[in-house]
């Protein structure tokens, strides 16, 4: 087959993000609500900001502003975790970061499987959240061998899929007919199934154990349970929530609301609570209920390094000592002043913000460095003389401590439970079949590559010369 008959792995991307969403809204129609209120409030944003409109409008595509960033799924089995890498790579996505959350008292460790680069990101800029369960960290040694011995059974993905990503990997990408299959065939693994794999007797011990144990182990595949849409202000959806029927969870993770936004903040609706059917030894249906699938939104700011992101992590534990948010809500605006006073000593001003090395930039002439000749590399004299100049790197990843939190708010509000921590990324890269992408890395990468580029050109205009 020619190269040239092959469809983009954005476009399969692009059409599986799509997919995925109306399937989901149809699903969970209040996922649909919220999808409708974050359109509003980016428009009322933009409507209010001609300066942001401006802006986004050079660097987003505006017209795809609410649509989703990301998904989640949690998966059962090492197979099933390095199925699901070989079909994402197909869709140009790949595991960047290590999540561990057993110390956030979830038994999973994850990581994001997303588009890298700049053209492929804003091409569709979607990902998924990906967790392994771990059943190591599940004390009961039978129920651990019951749970393995349920998911060595089931098969998460179609046939269908299995032979069209092998077909994928062996002439490097699909042509439009098989793209459009996979896109549907890979669907099927994310689809909700109200009928569980087990007896409800299982379940119930399954989910005395862990609450996350049950919902993964119980069903046929691991269904989608949420999509995130950007959105412009978070704090105005957070608020305006309840006067769309939909609750809220107590609070906004991540930083505070700032002029110069840092990292992510994401909020989300309850779970809600889905009647589902359990299949008794008898082979009757009983009827019950399962609480999973929800809806988040989110609001990116810039990468941090390092340094920043100690920072950070630290004046968020700070503020937790001080405030911790309650479930239900009650001490949502202390802990919101308590983050807002912890967060005091990180800069607010990208200047400041760079001077202390605590954010990745990417640099670029500006008009007047265009038409300069300079062989000076000292960057912070180059920004001086106003040749170059410096925008924030959007930070593309995901927090373990916010993930936790929407973990916890989703699974109720007792599923908390202590595990030691023990973070194995090695066993994690294992089970994956490859090692993750290490996000400071990459985007210390983007930034030097920004730098040389700068550099390069200043002095090709001396040469030219
Ligand atoms: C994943 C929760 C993590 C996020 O946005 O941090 C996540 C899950 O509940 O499976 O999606
Ligand atoms: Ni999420």
């Amino acid at each position: 087959m020619s190269i040239s008959y092959l469809v983009s792995s954005c476009d399969i991307r692009s059409a599986f993000s799509k997919a995925m969403s109306a399937m989901y809204k149809t699903e969970v129609p209040a996922y649909g609500t919220l999808m409708e209120l974050v359109a509003k409030v980016n428009a009322d944003t933009l409507a209010a900001d001609p300066a942001l409109k401006v802006r986004l409008d050079a660097t987003d595509n505006l017209e795809r502003i609410s649509e989703e960033r990301h998904g989640a799924i949690r998966l059962g089995t090492a197979a099933e975790l390095t199925m699901m890498r070989r079909v994402f790579a197909v869709m140009g996505m790949y595991p960047v970061g290590y999540y561990d959350l057993s110390e956030a008292g979830v038994p999973v460790h994850s990581t994001s499987f997303r588009p890298v680069g700049d053209a492929a990101l804003k091409r569709n800029p979607f990902r998924i959240f990906t967790s392994l369960l771990r059943l190591d960290l599940i004390a009961d040694e039978t129920l651990r061998a019951e749970a393995e011995a349920i998911l060595s059974k089931r098969r998460i993905f179609t046939e269908k899929a299995v032979e069209l990503t092998e077909k994928a990997e062996r002439d490097g990408g699909l042509g439009k007919d098989d793209a459009e299959r996979f896109v549907s065939e890979v669907l099927e693994t994310f689809r909700w199934h109200d009928r569980a794999n087990l007896s409800a007797d299982m379940y119930k011990r399954l989910h005395d154990a862990h609450r996350l144990v049950a919902d993964v182990v119980s069903f046929k595949g691991p269904h989608i349970n949420h999509l995130t849409p950007r959105t412009l202000d978070i704090d105005a959806v957070q608020r305006l929530m309840p006067e769309y029927g939909i609750d809220p969870k107590a609070v906004v993770e991540g930083p505070p609301t700032r002029k110069c936004p840092i990292l992510l903040r994401q909020t989300s609706f309850k779970a809600l609570e889905e009647s589902v059917s359990f299949e008794d030894a008898d082979g009757s249906w009983k009827a019950g209920s399962h609480t999973a699938r929800f809806g988040e939104i989110e609001s990116r700011g810039i990468a941090l390094t390092p340094k920043g992101r100690a920072l950070y992590d630290a004046l968020l534990h700070e503020s937790r000592m001080l405030v911790r948010p309650a479930a239900d809500g009650s001490n949502a605006d202390e802990y919101d002043r308590a983050l807002a006073d912890a967060f005091k000593p990180f800069p607010d001003s990208w200047e400041g913000i760079r001077a202390e090395g605590l954010g990745y930039f990417t640099y670029s002439l500006t008009e007047k460095g265009m038409n300069t000749r300079s062989n000076a590399t000292n960057l912070d004299r180059l920004i001086a003389e106003g040749l170059v100049r410096f925008d924030p790197i959007v930070y593309e990843d995901f927090l373990p401590v916010s993930a936790a939190g929407i973990f916890q708010s989703n699974l109720g509000d007792d599923a908390a439970q202590e595990f030691a921590a023990s973070p194995n990324q090695k066993r994690f890269e294992k089970d994956l079949g490859a090692s993750v992408l290490n996000e400071f890395d990459h985007y210390a990468g983007i930034e030097a590559a920004s730098v040389a580029a700068c550099i390069s050109r200043l002095d090709r205009a001396v040469a030219a010369e």
